[in-house]
């Protein structure tokens, strides 16, 4: 293959999906996600590859032409997406990584995939790479590819970005491979979080576990300098907004309402089905608020939306079934005859579908035990034509570091939850507006192309 590439991108997943037409011709769609709607545009400038799976166990394929820049698949067989993605990404690293808010398993095998993976994705990124080009690895099934690369190729630049939160290094430290780990992520010139704490967890974990030397935000090793930052992810704010005043946007959210029954008050809930989103948390304090005549079912509905997640792994079996139960029971014993005051739906839905949903939630509520950075947050409040809403948040997303004004939360503190949810119901139009326009003002000012660009800029003016 050619080494040609200017700006390589690799990641777990590839950003196009398989479809397939009535007459089995097979094409390929952007999927959309705010990180191919920001990369995209510099793959193409530069030509670009990105490098990911392509989602189906024991298919190898080609690597092709797509929207002008080219992808490249790599093969995964079934047994190494149940150990190296299944197994060692979400059910070791997963729970590791968010405070161990379910226990992670530790199996050698895994790790062993977990190795393979890695080397295959990093030499693939050594044979399509150009020379001094500029490789940019995502996330957490990939942290060991920029060592791996950088013993194949030392010219490149190669920065890494964590997506999902960095341990505190007492809990990183239960890891058995924690040092493959550490030496692997050091490979790179630049390591980027979502938050400066993960970035100071990270630094602090380089000083207590190697010998080398810090220069501030700079590892300094034998070859290169690793330096260690955060750059908070966003999202395509201008596009959120825009989709959300789309007349067909306007008429779905229009007759979402009529379908609800037109409640005074709409509360809103979405998430992957994942154990870190603090559902169970979440519904159990709504349901108390129902349960205690707070809220009213007459006037007010909760909906909560969860996208079918890594169903394959048992935690998340669990905690499909207990949500189904809470929900059921809730619904069961609370309200009329009509409308449930839970709406629940375990489901995927299109993006046009979401923007309709924030745009009719007068209160979001956000509950994450442990999470990165959490965009649906900023989704909501880019989306939220009225500046009424009110955002409830978590003070362990991510994101609660920027949203200074949502009403911030300690999820596990039930009492807590439930009063700041009652005063975001409550609270006078004006100090819900104050809030809110702050909030627009803080995803509006920063956003996944900022994001992109900061990062990229600073691996780029980076000399080792
Ligand atoms: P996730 O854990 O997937 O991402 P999040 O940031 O909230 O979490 O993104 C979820 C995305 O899925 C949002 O864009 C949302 O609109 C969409 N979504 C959720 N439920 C949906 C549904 N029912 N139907 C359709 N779409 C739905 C990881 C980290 C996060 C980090 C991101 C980006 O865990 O902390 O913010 O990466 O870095």
């Amino acid at each position: 293959m050619n080494r040609d590439a200017q700006f390589v991108v690799v990641a777990n997943r590839l950003p196009v999906d398989r479809v397939v037409a009535d007459d089995g011709s097979v094409d390929w769609r952007t999927s959309p996600g705010g990180l191919v709607t920001a990369l995209e545009p510099v793959m193409r400038k530069q030509g670009g590859a990105w490098i990911g799976w392509h989602g189906a166990p024991d298919e190898e394929l080609d690597p092709f032409d797509h929207d002008g820049y080219r992808i490249v698949p790599i093969p995964l067989s079934q047994q190494e997406f149940e150990e190296y993605y299944e197994g060692f990404s979400n059910a070791t690293l997963w729970p590791l990584y968010h405070d161990t808010v379910a226990f992670p398993e530790f199996h050698r095998e895994w790790w062993d995939a977990y190795v393979e993976v890695n080397r295959r994705f990093a030499e693939r990124t050594a044979e399509v790479a150009a020379e001094g080009a500029t490789v940019w690895i995502q996330d957490y099934q990939l942290q060991l590819v920029p060592q791996l690369l950088r013993e194949m190729r030392p010219d490149l630049k190669i920065g890494f970005f964590l997506h999902i939160p960095f341990p505190p290094i007492e809990i990183f430290l239960q890891l058995p491979w924690r040092e493959q780990i550490i030496q692997g992520l050091l490979g790179a010139d630049l390591v980027g979080f979502q938050v400066p704490g993960a970035a100071s967890n990270f630094r602090r974990l380089v000083r207590k576990r190697t010998r080398l030397k810090l220069d501030r935000d700079r590892v300094l090793l034998p070859d290169h300098a690793c330096n260690v930052k955060a750059y908070p992810i966003s999202i395509d704010t201008e596009g959120f907004i825009d989709m959300a005043h789309d007349p067909d946007v306007v008429a779905e959210s229009d007759a979402l309402l009529e379908e609800l029954g037109h409640p005074k008050v709409v509360l809103l809930g979405v998430d992957r089905l994942d154990y870190t989103k603090g559902l169970r948390q979440r519904v159990r304090a709504i349901g108390e608020l129902f349960e205690e005549g707070r809220l009213d079912p007459a006037d007010v509905v909760f909906m909560q939306v969860a996208t079918p997640s890594r169903e394959r792994v048992d935690e998340y079996r669990r905690l499909r079934d207990d949500i189904d139960q809470l929900v059921g029971r809730i619904n069961s014993e609370v309200g009329g005859i009509g409308r449930p005051p839970i709406v629940y739906r375990h489901a995927s839905f299109p993006r046009t579908t979401m923007a309709a949903m924030y745009r009719i939630a007068d209160v979001m509520v956000v509950t994450p035990l442990a999470d990165g950075m959490n965009l649906v947050a900023k989704e909501y409040v880019a989306c939220h034509p009225k500046t009424s809403g009110a955002l409830v948040l978590s003070e362990f997303a991510g994101a609660a570091q920027e949203l200074r004004q949502a009403y911030l939360v300690n999820p596990y503190d039930l009492n807590g939850l439930k009063e700041s949810i009652m005063r975001a119901v409550t609270d006078p139009r004006m100090v819900r507006q104050r809030r809110m326009r702050a909030l627009k003002k803080q995803v509006l000012a920063n956003t996944i192309d900022s994001w992109a660009d900061s990062f990229l800029n600073d691996l780029r003016a980076l000399t080792s």
